[in-house]
């Protein structure tokens, strides 16, 4: 799917953002919204925002989707403010609001508009490049479950519902192999084969949840490597963006969507799946991150299950992209032919490799939590 182009003068015109528009080009690798970052000339400085055009295909209601983002940002910047943290602007996201006071702007076309202060001298990775950047990614996750566990109340709004019920994504995809819709099923059978092998550990966590040994927290839900900004001198871990999925949910989820991005070898659509494999020490090391910043909040059935989470969403997230190819390429943006088959062919392989590496990775958080 190309970006549309947008006249990213007007939309801006709308946002408080003072000076003369220079320049605005698209931005960044995500697969949901469309990310632009602008240029202004603000009295001889030249300043950069970001517009980002929520996706409202899927996220149907962007009023509550805003007020929690709006409510996450305000505490995590009252937390770093409160402990006199230098750069609190590039510790969490700051929303730049309409001239009218609003959080998202919505243009003649109905498209949802919301303006971000840009994070400069700070980058996202698709790879992991060292395992400073593993550290550093695991310990903003910690910091920012740990912040968000006392945002007061109300429970914030769930912008999709049921976004990690794996039992219903591996509904989702059973429904789309019966509809196959786009006669695409063939060319997927091993992964549909390996599918199945899978589906006895979909509702793991969910059933735990049920039970009452996994407590719902305050989440970002989207926790893949390249959400991460990182100081490009120091190495050091600014902040999480995407913030459309904050909203109750589980701690393991999160972890393990790092794992799943973090202690890949390859990139998460490599077609050569010999450059895919899984890091063990990467893993280490985010355990060792994350627990340093949440290992007084954690509960037992949380610590237990950290090796698990990476198994399971890395399992969850290739049911999705599989599903999106029989389905006819519908919810990610997609770049070539069978971009999100070979999305789902990578996840795969990171979930077979680690269900083999299972006992190595408990004795690891074992290391850490005894
Ligand atoms: P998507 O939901 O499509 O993944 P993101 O919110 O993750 O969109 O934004 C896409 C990319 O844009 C991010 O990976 C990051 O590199 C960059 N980005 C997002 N917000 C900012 C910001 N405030 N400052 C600088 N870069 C940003
Ligand atoms: C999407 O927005 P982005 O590109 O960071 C998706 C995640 C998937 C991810 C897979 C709202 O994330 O759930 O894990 O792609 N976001 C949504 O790369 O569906
Ligand atoms: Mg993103």
């Amino acid at each position: 799917m190309k970006t549309k182009i947008h006249d990213l003068r007007e939309i801006g015109s709308h946002f408080q953002i003072c000076g003369d528009f220079v320049s605005g080009i698209a931005y960044g690798p995500g697969h949901i919204n469309d990310t632009f970052a602008v240029t202004y000339n603000q009295a001889g400085t030249l300043v950069r925002y970001i517009h980002q055009r929520i996706n409202h295909l899927i996220f149907k209601n962007v009023p509550a989707l805003m007020e929690n983002i709006h409510r996450v940002t305000n505490h995590l910047r009252s937390k770093f403010a409160a402990l006199n943290c230098q750069h609190l602007s590039r510790r969490a996201l700051t929303l730049v609001l309409t001239k009218d006071g609003k959080s998202y702007h919505v243009d003649g076309e109905g498209n949802y508009w919301r303006t971000y202060l840009f994070i400069e001298k700070a980058h996202t990775y698709d790879i992991i490049q060292n395992e400073q950047q593993a550290f550093q990614a695991a310990r903003v996750l910690g910091q920012f479950q740990r912040y968000l566990a006392d945002l007061p109340a109300p429970r914030l709004h769930e912008t999709i519902p049921n976004f990690h019920n794996t039992p219903a994504r591996f509904a989702a995809l059973e429904e789309a192999i019966n509809r196959d819709k786009f006669n695409r099923a063939e060319s997927a059978r091993e992964e549909i084969e390996l599918s199945f092998r899978f589906k006895s550990i979909v509702g793991r966590l969910i059933d735990l949840q049920r039970q009452g040994k996994l407590p719902e927290r305050v989440t970002h839900n989207d926790t893949k490597l390249n959400n991460f900004m990182l100081d490009e001198e120091t190495g050091e871990g600014m902040c999480l963006v995407d913030l459309d999925t904050v909203m109750p949910g589980l701690s393991l989820y999160d972890f393990g969507d790092l794992v799943r991005t973090a202690a890949n070898s390859g990139a998460e659509d490599e077609r050569d799946l010999s450059k895919v494999s899984f890091l063990m020490p990467v893993f280490e090391v985010l355990v060792r991150g994350y627990l340093s910043e949440v290992k007084e909040l954690l509960v037992h059935g949380e610590l237990d299950h950290l090796p698990f989470s990476g198994q399971l969403i890395t399992c969850e997230i290739g049911i999705r992209f599989l599903t999106d190819f029989l389905d006819g390429d519908v919810y990610y943006k997609v770049h070539r032919e069978g971009h999100n088959l070979d999305r789902c062919r990578t996840q795969y392989k990171l979930v077979v490799e680690m269900e083999r590496l299972k006992p190595e990775m408990q004795k690891v958080v074992k290391r850490y939590t005894s």
